[in-house]
């Protein structure tokens, strides 16, 4: 009955392009960051194309988004398939739009052949995986499967000034054709389509990434504290430079955490300095550190190295350091038996696949601690993301979202 049942995979790759244009760059990728104007236009865009086939809107406290089409056991926890809509500020037009957008052309490919399905199944669209304009990422799915919206998160303020709180309102009220539910509910299991935002892949020229895990990941806020003075009247000796301390810091630290250890991440991903006068020593230093690996022990000793070295350079320089963690991630894997379902439904397409450790963090990881999870990774270009030039075949975004609607149809059946 299944058997003939297959994506449109025109109508997916013109869904990719229409989002694509919501929040376009000029160098081709997309800058629409989470609950931004740009984010509450691609979920009124996915919301109406749910509505137009009569599918279910529904939106949680923390305006994580879910689209649902009912199951023969309409009470039946759903299976949850999905990924993001939000994206990095010089993003690509794949990452976590594949995702949501496979989902959803699983859901139409399923209406299209009439197939009714014994659980409900629904399309989510989480709420700021990105962690880049508030800080944590995977705001939306912790917060999901935690059950609770931290109250600290309602204050947070973004990297353009705005507040969390007010901004998670606008978003809400932007959808009241959406119908609110708690945060939380049972869910029978959860898939995630993701572009690989690495090489490999590609490289062994494999169709399907079978995700196994995701590795740590921890975000910590660095400020070097020190005095701001006259460029050109203050000696050395009467100086407390807080950029020099965090300069020193960081070129040791870039010449032995990855030379050292080829499994760990360590990067920067921003530097501001105050008052940033041309003609005034700097108060005030401060910088974002990402920091990952596949061993959380070995995050703990990277944390306490890089406090070490920045207390060390800082103390040099007679300044003072801070550091905030704002993000913290442990290591997970999925279960067994999913990534089992998701070969052998591999295996019926036609599609070879290799399991593999995702580098990048995802909302699966979350959703994990409540639901058995699960990833299908495609190849990307260059193993190239968080980049405007993030690109995936055709071929390999059909594949993608193929195996989605096969695993989707064992496990709303099984
Ligand atoms: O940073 C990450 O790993 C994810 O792509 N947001
Ligand atoms: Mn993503
Ligand atoms: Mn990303």
């Amino acid at each position: 009955m299944t058997a003939d049942i297959d994506i449109d995979g025109a109508r997916l790759l013109g869904r990719l392009d229409q989002f694509a244009e919501i929040g376009a760059t000029a160098r081709g990728g997309v800058n629409r960051q989470a609950l931004t104007g740009l984010d509450r236009e691609a979920r009124s865009l996915l919301a109406g194309l749910a509505a137009a086939r009569g599918f279910g809107v529904f939106q949680d406290p923390v305006a994580n988004l879910f689209i649902r089409r009912s199951g023969k056991d309409d009470r039946a926890p759903p299976l949850l398939i999905g990924s993001h809509l939000d994206s990095q500020p010089a993003g690509g037009r794949f990452d976590g739009a594949l995702g949501t957008l496979s989902a959803f052309e699983v859901l139409e490919s399923l209406e299209d052949a009439g197939i009714e399905t014994e659980r409900p199944i629904e399309v989510v669209a989480w709420t700021n995986e990105e962690g880049c304009r508030f800080a944590p990422g995977c705001m939306g799915s912790s917060a999901f499967s935690a059950g609770v919206i931290p109250a600290a998160w309602l204050e947070l303020v973004s990297t353009d000034g705005a507040m969390f709180g007010d901004e998670l309102k606008a978003t809400l009220e932007a959808l009241p054709q959406a119908t609110m539910r708690d945060l939380g509910m049972p869910v029978h299991a959860y898939l995630e389509v993701h572009i690989e935002q690495g090489p490999s892949l590609e490289k062994e020229d494999i169709p399907i990434g079978i995700v196994t895990g995701i590795q740590g990941t921890r975000w910590l806020q660095v400020e070097v504290s020190g005095q701001t003075a006259h460029a050109g009247t203050t000696a050395l000796s009467y100086r407390r430079d807080p950029l020099r301390a965090m300069i020193s810091a960081l070129d040791t630290l870039y010449s032995t955490v990855m030379p050292q250890d080829e499994s760990a991440r360590f990067t920067v991903g921003r530097i501001d300095v105050e008052p940033g006068a041309i003609n005034a020593i700097p108060e005030l230093a401060r910088c974002t550190i990402d920091i990952r690996h596949p061993d959380s022990l070995e995050i703990d000793r990277l944390n306490a190295t890089i406090e070490q070295c920045f207390h060390e350079r800082a103390k040099a320089q007679r300044c003072e350091v801070l550091f905030k963690r704002s993000f913290d991630m442990s290591p997970a894997n999925f279960p067994e038996k999913l990534l089992g379902v998701l070969e052998r439904a591999a295996d019926v397409a036609g599609l070879a696949t290799k399991r593999m450790v995702s580098g990048a963090f995802h909302d699966a990881l979350f959703v994990n601690r409540i639901a058995p999870s699960a990833m299908i990774f495609v190849p990307c270009r260059d193993g190239l993301s968080h980049n405007e030039a993030e690109y995936t075949a055709p071929e390999h975004v059909v594949s993608g979202a193929r195996l989605l609607l096969r695993s989707t149809i064992g496990l709303a059946n099984g």
